[in-house]
């Protein structure tokens, strides 16, 4: 099982310079009526760079969230980009950073791949696109966190 989870996290990465590498990308599952959820992953760039925009087949609106305090209560809210420091790894994560998926196309069940496409822009301008295939976990894996409600 884990050899196979490892395998379809396997990331695709085009353009010509492959500054940016993802890994363990995963996405929680969905039961049936649920219209979005999170994609998490570790991303790194070499150069360093931003991470602008997401999109995914399966999502009518992919959005980048970040998790914040709103006084007592933590809710998400999208955020224009994620800040990806040089040689660093960021890690999108439930409670943190994530990629939000919304106006689900379909329920997303234990084992499916979700492709998600990452766009980084360095600090030249230029963009990376990385092509992201995302195994979807149990809703129950991980799941403490993340608020169900948008
Ligand atoms: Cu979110």
């Amino acid at each position: 099982m884990k050899k196979r989870l490892a395998m379809l996290a396997v990331v695709l990465a085009c353009g010509a310079q492959a500054q940016t590498t993802v890994k363990d990308a995963w996405v929680r599952g969905t039961v049936a009526q649920q219209k979005a959820t999170g994609m998490f992953a570790q991303i790194s760039s070499a150069a360093g760079g931003r991470l602008v925009a997401v999109a995914s087949p399966v999502a009518g609106v992919a959005e980048i969230h970040e998790m914040a305090m709103d006084g007592s209560v933590m809710r998400m809210r999208a955020v224009p980009a994620r800040e990806l420091p040089a040689g660093k790894t960021v890690e999108l994560k439930p409670g943190g950073y994530h990629v939000m998926l919304m106006e689900l196309k379909q329920e997303l069940k234990a084992g499916d791949v979700v492709p998600v496409t990452l766009v980084v822009e360095g600090a030249d301008k230029k963009r990376e696109t990385i092509e992201v295939k995302a195994s979807v976990k149990a809703l129950a894996d991980g799941a403490a966190g993340h608020p169900k409600k948008h």
